[in-house]
């Protein structure tokens, strides 16, 4: 049988600081969900190992106990590895060595040190999906060298968070997709901005909040409340401006407002590694203004489906406001159906996964 119909047998490792459907796991809870339902439904089997209390969307699910781990963007890029007692990091892990040799493939979607360490321990083959660009000098070096021990078995969602850790191999470029039948087109939006992420400094709410205020658009913000000092300091800074909070939404309830809004706002201050929140506004029809920075600029196609505009600069989100007029949203659904839909993210990766499990299959 030619590997490339060979079905697999998948292990897949979530993400440790929360358990799935909790919405701190950012985008990578639904990079996930999304991957994990479209390998399926291309026919190869597959268990989600999760920390306990997750939801799993009826996809297979092991639930395991255990502390969860700090947050990785939280910690000093010289933070020592921490380790909670009875981390569920570890305890997931420990579960993947016990079950290895029934699967051709485990996958890590873990941004932790521990998983790219115990790598050459396993005797089944690990992809690592990196979901972060470069922060702790640990974590780079770990990367590094299993970048450098097993080729090709490190995958990022952009080449511009593939360049922050500098390594010498070119590694697999995954970007990133969605179920784009959860997502409505609209063609009439209502005089209004989305703002969508999880609330925390690395995100700039800020500056998106000050557009609304200078704009004096309403402005609709979705997402977790991750910092809440960094929250209430909005709150008192901008008593005025017309936002609205609106809370962690689902998918189907977020899309509902994101859909009637005139365009997106993504204001990152860090190198976003991907920005999920950009192809679920272009699934809507609805423009995204971001920032010049980070995975966002290999997605919006500037003036097309979007501005990319100086980053940190409020003029230049207001600048672009004030043109949203010239764009098309039947162009930014279209562009979501060729490069974001859910078989364009499962011919990324199943090819990236029969590429890391090519030798094995064939020894
Ligand atoms: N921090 N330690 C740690 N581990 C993760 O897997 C992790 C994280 N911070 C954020 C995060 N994952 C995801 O929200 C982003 O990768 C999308």
């Amino acid at each position: 049988m030619s590997t490339s119909t060979k079905l697999l047998k998948l292990l897949f490792i979530s993400t440790p600081v929360g358990h799935l459907g909790s919405g701190l796991g950012g985008g990578v809870e639904l990079s996930l969900y999304n991957v994990a339902q479209e390998m399926i439904r291309r026919g190869h089997q597959l268990q989600i190992v999760a920390p306990a209390d997750s939801t799993g969307n009826n996809l297979p699910l092991v639930q395991i106990p255990g502390n969860l781990q700090i947050i990785a963007q939280s910690q000093s890029r010289t933070a020592p590895i921490n380790m909670p007692e009875n981390s569920v990091l570890a305890n997931m892990w420990d579960y993947a060595r016990q079950v290895q040799n029934n699967y051709d493939l485990i996958v890590n979607f873990a941004y932790d040190w521990l998983p790219f360490y115990l790598t050459p321990f396993f005797d089944c083959p690990i992809a690592h999906l990196v979901s972060m660009g470069s922060l702790s000098n640990a974590l780079d070096a770990i990367i590094k060298q299993i970048a450098s021990q097993f080729p090709g078995t490190i995958g990022f969602h952009t080449q511009t968070q593939a360049e922050t850790f500098a390594l010498k191999q070119q590694c697999p470029i995954l970007s990133n997709g969605i179920d784009l039948s959860l997502y409505n087109f609209c063609t009439q939006p209502k005089h209004q901005l989305a703002w969508v992420g999880r609330i925390a400094p690395e995100k700039g709410l800020e500056d998106a909040v000050a557009a609304s205020q200078i704009t004096n658009i309403p402005l609709k913000i979705m997402g977790k409340i991750q910092d809440d000092l960094y929250w209430q300091k909005i709150c008192q800074d901008y008593p005025n401006a017309p936002w609205e909070y609106l809370g962690f939404l689902s998918t189907n309830q977020m899309q509902q407002v994101v859909r009637e809004c005139k365009a997106s706002l993504m204001t990152p201050h860090w190198i976003e590694a991907f920005g999920n929140v950009a192809i679920e506004s272009l699934a809507c029809g609805v423009p995204v203004i971001c920032y010049r920075r980070g995975g966002p600029v290999e997605i919006i196609q500037d003036s097309k489906t979007g501005f990319l505009v100086e980053p940190d600069s409020v003029t230049g989100l207001v600048n672009a406001i004030a043109r949203l007029d010239e764009i098309n949203r039947y162009t930014c659904r279209h562009q979501a159906e060729t490069e974001f839909s859910l078989s364009a993210l499962g011919d990324r990766f199943e090819k990236w996964f029969y590429s890391v499990t090519l030798d094995k299959i064939l020894l």
